[in-house]
């Protein structure tokens, strides 16, 4: 099943809405194979955003990243990365649909309370930076028939 890497990121913490990410992922019927809470090493975020490492905003999203614990997350489930990406929705809260997580509930592209991997090819790049293979839990939800058996 397809995999993305998503993290909540200091502000979301620090707000407490950690279960309302997490209560939003779930009720979409993703499914939580891997979390973590703790701040990010400086070599974390460097392999995290290394894609954005000479742009202008870099110094200030490293510290942001850097400023307080995040969450690190896999979440499991069919079409994963684009699904995730849109239950988050675009990176500017001010031009995310209302719904979405970064829609409903910030304001700044800068706090922007959540990460979530953009392509299958990132989430396989992403995850390993956060956790160990070991670190991923194999399970079954009660509701994975429900979700899952197309007529
Ligand atoms: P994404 O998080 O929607 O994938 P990216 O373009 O990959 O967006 O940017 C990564 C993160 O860098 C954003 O979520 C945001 O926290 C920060 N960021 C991107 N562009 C800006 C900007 O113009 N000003 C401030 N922060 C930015
Ligand atoms: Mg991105």
């Amino acid at each position: 099943m397809d995999r993305t890497f998503v993290m909540i990121k200091p502000d979301g913490v620090e707000r407490g809405l950690v279960g309302e990410v997490i209560r939003r992922l779930e009720k979409k019927g993703l499914k939580l194979v891997a979390m973590k809470l703790g701040r990010l090493d400086e070599k974390a975020v460097m392999d995290q955003y290394r894609e954005h490492i000479g742009k202008p905003f870099f110094p200030g999203l490293k510290s942001y990243i850097m400023s307080g614990p995040c969450v690190p997350m896999v979440w499991e489930g069919k079409n994963a990365v684009p699904v995730v990406r849109k239950v988050i929705g675009a990176t500017n809260p001010a031009e995310a649909n209302p719904g979405t997580i970064r829609g409903d509930l910030a304001l700044e592209t800068g706090k922007n309370v959540i990460h979530a991997s953009d392509s299958p090819e990132s989430a396989v790049r992403e995850i390993p930076i956060h956790f160990r293979p070991g670190e991923i839990v194999e399970y079954r939800r009660a509701d994975d028939r429900a979700l899952y058996e197309t007529l």
